[in-house]
């Protein structure tokens, strides 16, 4: 076993240890104080879409147990909490009234946080957009990006004075191409008119959210988090190399290159340009704001093949197999050396700000046996993809901090509560949490490193 204090010393004294959660994996009390419907309370209601029809309704229940859930990172030994706020528990029908009560939970857990020493990293958006929205069209309408500047301001004005930093999105990858092309995520689309719809509009969302940060709370870091992609080509064939090239814009060329250049790839754009909506005057100037930070989720390699068929739609590729014949209970191959040479491509390709690895983490779904959590593999993956961090960092890659994915057990979007990435343990029935192995590891981990910075 890696030993944390050998691996703690590689690794600066001011870099940041982190858990992360997101509002509607962890939050329930779906109903509580004027909280009103997001598209994944319907999604979830829906049959067919979620394993085992689980919703979001009790989840962990940290509405109500957010005191002992503080408690439980600071016993962590963190310095900071990723979490996101819950767009339709602030403004619950997306545009209109604002619910004071809900504001008031973010500003009692952001002062919890402050008294534990603990820094407040806060996501805008990670994926539950207030069902009402859908009236409109929901991402595939332009007036969804204007709301969600709206959003952002009234949330900066309440919170912006003790914020650390703020990400406008999680993985918009996952809420334009998985919810939007794929079907797999609220709200089940599956059309490449509306995903492009979805891409243009949740772009122009990230940067007038920018404007409205950096308007209300100037001081505040502000990011973007992507779960960049690394394309790697199924074999050394021509056909192969350029099937990734393809896959590289379709899938963070179309999020990196309009944030971080003020245009999308052009390869991309002569096959789907023409189903794009209207690009307006002075849109990709709004999108190509300069950033502070930008954060990595990285999990698993995406391995491509160049897709043969026929009038086959861009980007034309198929998945290659994979080269480690190890996965995770969720079935995602475990390849570290790829968080490596992705973040080394990505800093060749742009001009990127420093760096947070704001998700990495393992689906393991051990159970509690004689009080213990013996997931050793949740461990070992930890261990593996730290020592390309470090290796990173001797480098010379700005790389800041990284965040743990995720604090506790939660639920699993399309898995339901039966995919399991906690460093702890949540029993659903009980509500009780248990530090599994992986988390007391991480723990003497976190612990090497000062708090309170
Ligand atoms: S689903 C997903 N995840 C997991 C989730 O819990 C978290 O909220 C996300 O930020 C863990 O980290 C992210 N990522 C998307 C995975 C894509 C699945 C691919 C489906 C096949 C097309």
């Amino acid at each position: 076993m890696i030993d944390p204090k050998a691996l703690a010393s590689r690794f600066p004294g001011d870099f940041l240890f982190g858990v992360a959660t997101a509002s509607f994996q962890i939050e329930g009390a779906s109903k509580a104080d004027g909280r009103k419907a997001s598209i994944w309370d319907a999604f979830s209601n829906m049959p067919g879409r979620v394993f085992g029809r689980h919703n979001g309704d009790v989840a962990c229940d940290h509405y109500n147990r957010w005191e002992s859930d503080l408690d439980l990172i600071q016993d962590m030994g963190v310095s900071a909490y990723r979490f996101s706020i819950a767009w339709p528990r602030i403004v619950p029908e997306g545009t209109g009234p604002i619910n004071e009560k809900g504001l008031d939970f973010y500003d009692r857990l952001v002062d919890g946080l402050k008294a534990r020493g603990i820094m407040a990293y806060a996501t805008l958006y990670h994926w539950d957009l207030p069902l009402s929205l859908m009236g409109e069209g929901g991402w595939t309408a332009r007036s969804t990006a204007q709301a969600f500047q709206r959003y952002t301001k009234v949330v900066m004005e309440r919170l912006g004075d003790r914020l650390d930093a703020v990400a406008t999105f999680n993985e918009p990858w996952c809420s334009v191409w998985l919810s939007h092309l794929y079907g797999i995520h609220a709200p089940g689309e599956r059309n490449m008119d509306a995903a492009l719809h979805a891409l243009h509009y949740t772009n122009l969302a990230h940067g007038l959210s920018v404007q409205a940060i950096r308007d209300v709370s100037p001081k505040v870091p502000v990011g973007l988090v992507l779960n960049a992609h690394e394309t790697l080509p199924g074999s050394e064939s021509d056909a192969d190399r350029a099937a990734s090239e393809r896959a590289h814009q379709f899938h963070n060329g179309v999020f990196f290159d309009p944030v971080f250049k003020g245009e999308y790839p052009a390869e991309f754009l002569s096959a789907l340009g023409h189903r794009m909506p209207v690009i307006e005057e002075g849109d990709l100037a709004i999108i190509n704001q300069p950033l502070d930070w930008w954060g990595l989720n990285y999990y698993t390699p995406m391995r491509v093949a160049d897709d043969p068929t026929p009038g086959a739609e861009f980007p034309a590729t198929v998945g290659a197999p994979p080269v480690s014949k190890v996965t995770t209970d969720i079935g995602w191959e475990v390849y570290a050396p790829a968080l490596k040479s992705l973040v080394e491509r990505l800093y060749a390709r742009y001009d990127l700000p420093p760096c947070y690895i704001t998700e990495n983490g393992a689906c393991y779904n051990m159970e509690v046996e004689g009080g213990e959590v013996d997931d050793q593999p949740r461990l070992d993956y930890y261990a593996e993809h730290l020592d390309k961090v470090a290796d990173l960092i001797t480098e010379g890659y700005p790389m800041q901090g990284y965040f743990a994915w995720s604090l506790m057990d939660n639920f699993e979007w399309a898995e339901g509560y039966k995919m399991r990435f906690g460093l702890v343990h949540v029993d659903y029935d009980s509500q009780v949490r248990t530090i599994k192995k992986s988390g007391k590891w991480y723990r003497d981990l976190a612990l090497e490193f000062p708090k309170g910075n």
